[in-house]
């Protein structure tokens, strides 16, 4: 890297892309991030001029420049932000909305943010319906991603955004799909694509136009823009399976620059060429009162699990002095 000079201008460089034989200046790195966005968007045909746009920001660092992306590239996103009222001793929810609101004070005081607090909207914040429930007593991002694919589903359709956009990298893909072949999931393999069509009704198209950069690219990008985020974890990342095999995928990627990328753009060719074969599907039916996709029969997940709290809290209400229930 030392002495290195952008391919473009001469400049000293401020990353060297092995896999692409690149290096880049901070203006021209930023310049090809963007550029290869709005290509990546059009090629796997994300949206186009005419579809309103969410994008689900966390305060991370994929998130903020994903919108920052976007916005700067003259797409009219709007941002998405669930509360979902994790302390973690580090006040890690409230710290993400700070760096949020900094974000769009610095570089886009004109973007739209719509906020849903979780634990103001149903009662009860992630880590307390987690502790609650068989389902995430040991960790509650299982409830946590329940939670937000709903929500993020709910919020766009009844706001009238037709695509959600997530912040996903490369590293964050090649890691799921890591962990679907060794496990051969096939359900999840034939599942996983940068772009979720909106195939059901009451679901919303789901995009992944950051998928083909490398988790260092968008951490160069968020630097040299200087986007402040939220460096913290979440604290329940912690020993997250996905970050060993993320670590893993690292180790191959040091010996072979275009491991990771090779790795995923290969599984989506071999996808298309019908290497996964659909087989039967489970037929999905609509939650009696939600409306949203779900497998089971009445209710879907997430309504189950607001009727559990409610339960509970019913099942704990204490006794008055007569004994019966006030
Ligand atoms: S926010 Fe939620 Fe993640 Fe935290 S509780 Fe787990 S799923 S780790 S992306
Ligand atoms: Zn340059
Ligand atoms: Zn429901």
């Amino acid at each position: 890297m030392h002495g290195m000079r952008c391919r473009k201008c001469a400049e000293m460089a401020v990353i060297n892309m092995r896999q692409h034989k690149l290096a880049l200046c901070g203006p021209h790195f930023i310049e090809w991030v963007r550029e290869w966005t709005q290509r990546f968007v059009g090629k796997y045909r994300m949206f186009g001029p005419d579809d309103r746009v969410l994008v689900a920001v966390s305060g991370g660092k994929d998130s903020l420049s994903l919108w920052d992306i976007l916005l700067s590239s003259g797409v009219p996103a709007d941002g998405f932000y669930i509360d979902l009222g994790i302390d973690g001793e580090i006040g890690y929810s409230e710290k993400s909305r700070l760096h949020i609101e900094k974000f769009m004070r610095d570089f886009h005081p004109e973007a739209v943010l719509h906020v849903l607090d979780i634990p103001r909207t149903y009662g009860d914040s992630i880590p307390t319906v987690a502790r609650a429930t068989r389902r995430g007593r040991e960790k509650p991002c299982s409830v946590c991603g329940l939670v937000k694919r709903h929500e993020m589903n709910r919020m766009a359709f009844e706001l009238g955004y037709g695509v959600i956009a997530t912040g996903h990298n490369l590293d964050d893909e090649a890691a799921v799909l890591f962990g679907n072949t060794l496990r051969w999931n096939r359900e999840y393999l034939v599942r996983q694509s940068p772009v979720m069509a909106a195939d059901r009704v009451g679901f919303v198209r789901k995009v992944k136009p950051l998928f083909r950069f490398y988790e260092r690219e968008m951490a160069a990008y968020a630097l040299v823009r200087g986007i402040s985020y939220i460096q913290d974890e979440c604290p329940f990342s912690v020993g997250a399976t996905s970050l060993y095999y993320k670590s893993i995928l690292n180790q191959m990627e040091r010996d072979r620059g275009g491991a990771k990328l090779h790795f995923y753009l290969n599984f989506l060719r071999a996808k298309d060429d019908g290497l996964f074969h659909v087989g039967e599907v489970t037929p999905l039916r609509s939650c009696e009162r939600c409306g949203q996709a779900t497998a089971m029969e009445g209710l879907c997940a997430f309504c189950r699990l607001w009727d559990g709290m409610a339960a509970r809290k019913e099942r704990a209400r204490p006794l008055n002095d007569m004994g019966v229930l006030p």
